[in-house]
């Protein structure tokens, strides 16, 4: 539609857009939500999938077995891909997400979580409850404090059990009535390859996998510097990526809590010279 036949009165401020970041900005400002198309290539998705299996045999062997996982509610889910396998920062750093976060965080802001959900067929998924990405919080901001970025590494169908989402959700504070809920959750559909970029604190839930196969995400949480990780980057790491300025930056390295006064100022002093 030509804004010519957009008819409206008594508007004296009004959204134009000028480019597809602003497109995908105001959907998630309005809606707290969007969908951004193609963003990972086949090959890639392929190389990707056999990682995030690989990545969390590894996280199951370290705490000796699945059932443990179970136990605290975490099977299924990688942890820290990036800390794990290399592979894996090229999602985090994807030039086309970054710039629809920062578009809402503006640009400074650091990765919180790299997650691999694993929904499979029929599982009651634990992302599958309600939740806020900032879990436990019940205030609404001016402006948004964090930004989720889940990618489809699998396609996102009704059938797969696409994430649903409560839209507007993320400008209220507390959790929604049953009622409301089932009038207005709807699922998000997605191919294998784009994103779904929301802001952490709309209400949303992994869907059942009713197909065949697994149905893989990647889901990132990009916060404000000041917000704690869930697990520490720079530690995980060990060092590594601290010596380049940006994803030194990026990773949390300089925003750890310093050890003491001493470490404080010494590492001021040192950057003022
Ligand atoms: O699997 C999904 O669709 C949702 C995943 C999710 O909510 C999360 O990783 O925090
Ligand atoms: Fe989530």
């Amino acid at each position: 539609m030509s804004t010519d036949e957009l008819k409206s009165y008594g508007v004296r401020q009004a959204t134009a857009l000028q480019s597809d970041v602003d497109r995908f900005r105001e959907e998630i400002v309005i809606n707290g939500f969007t969908v951004v198309p193609d963003l990972v290539s086949e090959a890639e998705l392929a190389e990707a999938r056999k990682r995030i299996d690989a990545v969390y045999a590894e996280q199951v062997n370290e705490v000796g077995g699945e059932e443990n996982l179970r136990k605290i509610n975490d099977a299924r889910v990688g942890r820290c891909l990036l800390a794990y396998d290399d592979y894996f920062l090229g999602f985090a750093t994807n030039p086309r997400v970054h710039a629809v976060v920062a578009s809402l965080l503006g640009e400074y802001f650091t990765i919180l979580q790299q997650n691999a959900v694993i929904n499979a067929p029929t599982n009651k998924h634990y992302q599958s409850a309600w939740h806020r990405d900032l879990a436990y919080q019940h205030f609404v901001s001016s402006r948004p404090l964090a930004v989720s970025a889940l990618f489809c590494i699998d396609d996102f169908s009704e059938v797969t059990g696409g994430t649903y989402v409560l839209p507007g959700s993320h400008k209220t504070e507390p959790f929604p009535s049953p009622e409301f809920i089932k009038a207005h959750e709807r699922t998000v559909t997605a191919k294998a390859g784009s994103a779904l970029i929301f802001d952490s604190m709309i209400y949303h839930r992994g869907g059942v996998n009713r197909s065949t196969g697994l149905r893989r995400g990647i889901n990132h949480l990009f916060g404000l510097p000041f917000i704690k990780q869930q697990i520490s980057f720079p530690k995980s790491l060990g060092g590594k990526y601290k010596d380049d300025p940006a994803l030194s930056r990026f990773l949390g390295y300089d925003t750890e809590a310093a050890e003491s006064v001493v470490h404080w100022r010494t590492n001021r002093i040192q950057a003022a010279k």
